[in-house]
C-alpha cells in the first residue's frame, strides 16, 4: 500500500476552538479544552490514520502577545509549528470581529503563500447569520483562503465537511507516528494536561495561569482482591504562597474537587480504581524562569 501523510497546523486567536476541533477530528481527547484563553501551552499533535492516510492535526497555543518568558514560548511554538506543513487551518470565532493578532497571521500566511482553509468556529453563537455573510467577506478580502467553512465544533454544524476538504493535502510517504495512538505525548503529560484543566475549569482569573502540573511518580499495582490500581503522584506548581492557598482552599475544598475530577477521567480512562495524590508547591515567577519552563517541557523547539 503507498502510504501518505498530511500535517495540518491548527492556529488562530486564544479561545477559538482550536483543541476541541483537533479533539474532534482525531475522535479522542488528545488536548484540553477550558473557557479560559491560552488553555494550551505547546504544540500537541492529534494523529488520525485512515486507510493510507496518516493526519497530524498540530494543535497550536493561541496566538497572543507575549507578557512573559512561557507565553515568548508559546508565540514561538505556534511559528515553528507552521513551518512546513501541508496545510494550515486558522480558526476564527464567529462571534467576534477580526482581531488584529489575526490580520497580522493572515498577512504571514499571505507572505508565505501558505495553503490556508478558513473554519469560522462557534457559528451556533450568531443570533444573525447576515454577521456571518458580512464576516465571510471581509476574510475573503483579506487573503485567498483555499477554503472557507463556517462551523459550529459544539454542535457539529458542518464539520463533516472539513476532512474532505483535508484529504487533498495528504501526500506520499511514510506515517510518521504510530499509526493506533491518537496522540504522541506521554501518558504522563497527559495526566498532568487533565489536571491542570480542572484547575483552569475551576478557579479564576491569574491562578490557573500561573500553575503547571507534573507528574512525579505512576505505578499500576493489585489489590488485595487481585484488581488493578493506578497510584499516581502529581505536583501542582504555582507562583506565589497566596496561590497555594487558594489552590488547596477553605479545609482542602478546591484540591479535593480538582483531583475528583481529574481522577474520575482519569479511572474511565484506565478503566480502573485511580488513586491520587496532589501536592500544591510554590515557584516563585517560574513563567519567567527558562530553566523551569524548559525542565516543565513547555520550551519551544
Ligand atoms: N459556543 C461554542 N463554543 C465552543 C465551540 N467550540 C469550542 N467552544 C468552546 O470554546 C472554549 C475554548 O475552546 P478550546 O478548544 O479550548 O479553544 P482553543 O482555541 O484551543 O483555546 P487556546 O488553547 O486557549 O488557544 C471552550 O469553552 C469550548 O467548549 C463552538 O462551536 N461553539
Ligand atoms: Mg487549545
Amino acid at each position: 500500500m503507498n502510504t501518505k501523510s498530511a500535517f495540518i497546523a491548527v492556529t488562530g486567536r486564544p479561545n477559538a476552538g482550536k483543541s476541541s476541533l483537533v479533539n474532534l477530528l482525531v475522535g479522542e481527547k488528545v488536548a484540553i479544552v477550558s473557557e479560559k484563553p491560552q488553555t494550551t501551552r505547546t504544540r500537541i499533535n492529534g494523529v488520525l490514520t485512515k486507510d493510507e492516510v496518516q493526519y497530524v492535526f498540530i494543535d497550536t497555543p493561541g496566538m497572543h502577545k507575549a507578557r512573559n518568558k512561557l507565553s515568548d514560548n508559546m508565540v514561538r511554538t505556534i511559528k515553528d509549528s507552521v513551518d512546513d506543513v501541508d496545510a494550515i487551518i486558522l480558526m476564527t470565532d464567529a462571534s467576534k470581529g477580526v482581531s488584529p493578532i489575526e490580520k497580522s497571521l493572515i498577512e504571514s500566511f499571505a507572505a508565505r503563500n501558505a495553503d490556508v482553509i478558513l473554519l469560522i468556529n462557534k457559528v451556533d453563537l450568531l443570533k444573525d447569520k447576515t454577521v456571518l455573510l458580512s464576516l465571510i467577506d471581509t476574510y475573503r478580502a483579506m487573503f485567498d483562503f483555499a477554503q472557507i467553512i463556517p462551523i459550529s465544533v459544539k454542535n457539529q454544524i458542518n464539520t463533516d465537511e472539513i476532512m474532505p476538504v483535508l484529504e487533498k493535502y495528504a501526500k506520499d510517504g511514510p506515517h510518521y507516528f504510530d499509526d493506533d495512538l491518537p496522540t504522541d505525548q506521554t501518558e504522563r503529560v497527559w495526566l498532568a494536561e487533565l489536571i491542570r484543566e480542572k484547575i483552569l475549569r475551576n478557579m479564576q482569573e491569574e491562578i490557573p495561569h500561573g500553575t503547571a502540573v507534573y507528574i512525579e511518580s505512576l505505578e499500576t499495582r493489585k489489590t488485595r482482591a487481585g484488581k488493578d490500581i493506578v497510584d499516581i503522584g502529581a505536583v501542582i506548581l504555582c507562583e506565589k504562597a497566596s496561590h497555594k492557598g487558594m489552590i488547596i482552599g477553605r479545609q482542602g475544598d478546591m484540591l479535593k474537587k480538582i483531583g475528583t475530577l481529574a481522577r474520575e477521567e482519569m479511572e474511565d480512562y484506565f478503566d480502573c480504581k485511580v488513586n491520587m495524590k496532589l501536592w500544591v508547591k510554590v515557584r516563585e515567577d517560574w513563567r519567567n524562569k527558562e530553566s523551569v519552563i524548559a525542565d516543565l517541557g513547555l520550551k519551544a523547539d
